[in-house]
């Protein structure tokens, strides 16, 4: 199938891009480098080499024997956009181009208007170029768990049966995001549901829940062809940022009680989903939800999860925690759906502890770049719009 993956140098996109390719699957792609700028902005690095994309893209063609097709380039460029999907013809597009991150989204006007400008305009440029270009492709959009919200009741995949004032409709489950970022997933949900029903699109909008993992199997030992792994407060999402701060012996940052409940899954079965999605197209003017995550835990039995990988690799732990920079809840009934995928043959990985342990091997040779970066590990931006660092609350457990 001819795929086209909008954000292809970020951690899912890379990725993605060779998963697909090692399945026959003829890949194309752009990017702006925008999330190594952003990472920059944080003052961080990513504590895995990422390598240039001229060496990537050679390292690629070595591995998998042909070129990937890529162009650098913008979403907000609707002509670049425009010209490169009439070129490519592609039969699914895959849309991770993105600004991924709910504290970068809050830190002041400035950057939560550039979020809703780069998500949602950028999504709706696809959406036009798509019905002009290449109006049977299929498109993947990457949404997030985010967009529901934490509702006192079960959540379905994207649409429920309700029955008011003795009237019956399938309607969309109501949204309540959590940071201007998530928002931004909600309008894009609404968007593509229209171009859908109006123009007849066709797309897979994914839910999906926090992402951790350094690597999958198809990357192989060339270092130019690794994922990424971010730490800071904005990029590194929770366990990633647990396993970089095990390495360096620095305390994991639960923020608040820690019983924030989420969908969780390994890049290895976010690949496997996605995959999935691809290859099992919607009907023309079909919009369907997948939420993906492979199980939900609170944020606290990560962290223990965590510690055990740790502690079987030989590391000791300290759990310690923070006052929430967020404004969130960090006790409530939390169980989303998650049958689409499974009912396609998706088949979660349900090893936690297994995953953080190649993690924290991955990550042992790269301490010394996250060692020189521990100053940036304790969250300072807050949901209230204060810049002030997190202070130690409470602490959970010591393991060594
Ligand atoms: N958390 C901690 N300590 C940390 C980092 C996070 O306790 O050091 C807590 C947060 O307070 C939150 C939970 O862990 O309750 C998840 O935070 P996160 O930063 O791992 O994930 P989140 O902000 O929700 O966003 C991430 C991705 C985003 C994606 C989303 C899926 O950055 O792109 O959409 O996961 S979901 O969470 O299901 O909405």
């Amino acid at each position: 199938m001819r795929v086209f993956i909008a954000g292809i140098d970020g951690y899912l996109g890379w990725a993605l891009a060779q998963y697909l390719t090692a399945r026959g699957h003829h890949v194309a792609g752009t990017d702006k480098f925008l999330r190594r700028a952003w990472v920059d902005e944080m003052g961080s690095v990513s504590a895995i080499p990422v390598f240039s994309i001229e060496e990537r893209l050679a390292a690629f063609e070595k591995r998998y024997g042909r070129a990937l097709d890529f162009r650098a380039g913008d979403l907000l460029d609707y002509a670049f956009l425009r010209s490169y999907l009439a070129d490519f013809q592609p039969e699914a597009i895959v849309h991770l181009g993105e600004m991924p991150s709910a504290p970068y989204s809050m830190i002041d006007q400035e950057h939560a208007a550039f979020t809703h400008n780069n998500n949602v305009i950028g999504s709706l440029n696809l959406l036009w170029a798509m019905r002009e270009t290449c109006p049977d492709a299929h498109l993947v959009k990457l949404g997030t768990m985010g967009e529901y919200g934490t509702p006192n009741m079960d959540i379905p995949e994207g649409f429920f049966e309700i029955e008011f004032r003795g009237r019956k409709d399938r309607m969309p489950f109501p949204r309540q995001a959590n940071s201007f970022y998530h928002l931004t997933k909600v309008h894009d949900s609404n968007n593509t549901m229209f171009a859908c029903r109006t123009w007849g699109l066709r797309s897979t909008d994914i839910m999906q829940g926090v992402v951790f993992g350094t690597q999958i199997d198809e990357m192989g030992d060339d270092p130019a062809l690794r994922s990424r792994l971010d730490f800071d407060q904005c990029f590194g999402t929770a366990i990633n940022r647990f396993a970089c701060q095990t390495v360096i012996g620095h305390p994991i940052t639960l923020y608040g009680t820690g019983g924030q409940t989420r969908g969780f899954l390994p890049m290895r079965d976010s690949m496997q989903c996605l995959t999935i999605a691809i290859e099992n197209p919607p009907a023309k003017g079909e919009y369907r939800v997948f939420n993906q995550f492979e199980e939900c835990y609170t944020i606290e039995e990560l962290a223990l999860k965590v510690a055990d990988a740790a502690g079987q690799v030989g590391l000791s732990t300290e759990i310690l925690h923070y006052d929430n920079p967020r404004t969130e809840r960090d006790s409530h009934y939390y169980n989303p759906d998650r049958q689409n995928l499974i009912d396609l043959g998706y088949k979660p990985s349900h090893d936690v502890v297994a995953e953080v342990k190649i993690m924290l091997n991955d990550l042992l040779p790269h301490r010394e770049r996250i060692m020189a970066r521990r100053d940036i590990l304790v969250p300072d931006i807050r949901w209230n719009g204060d810049r002030r660092r997190s202070h130690v609350i409470n602490q959970t457990v010591t393991s060594s």
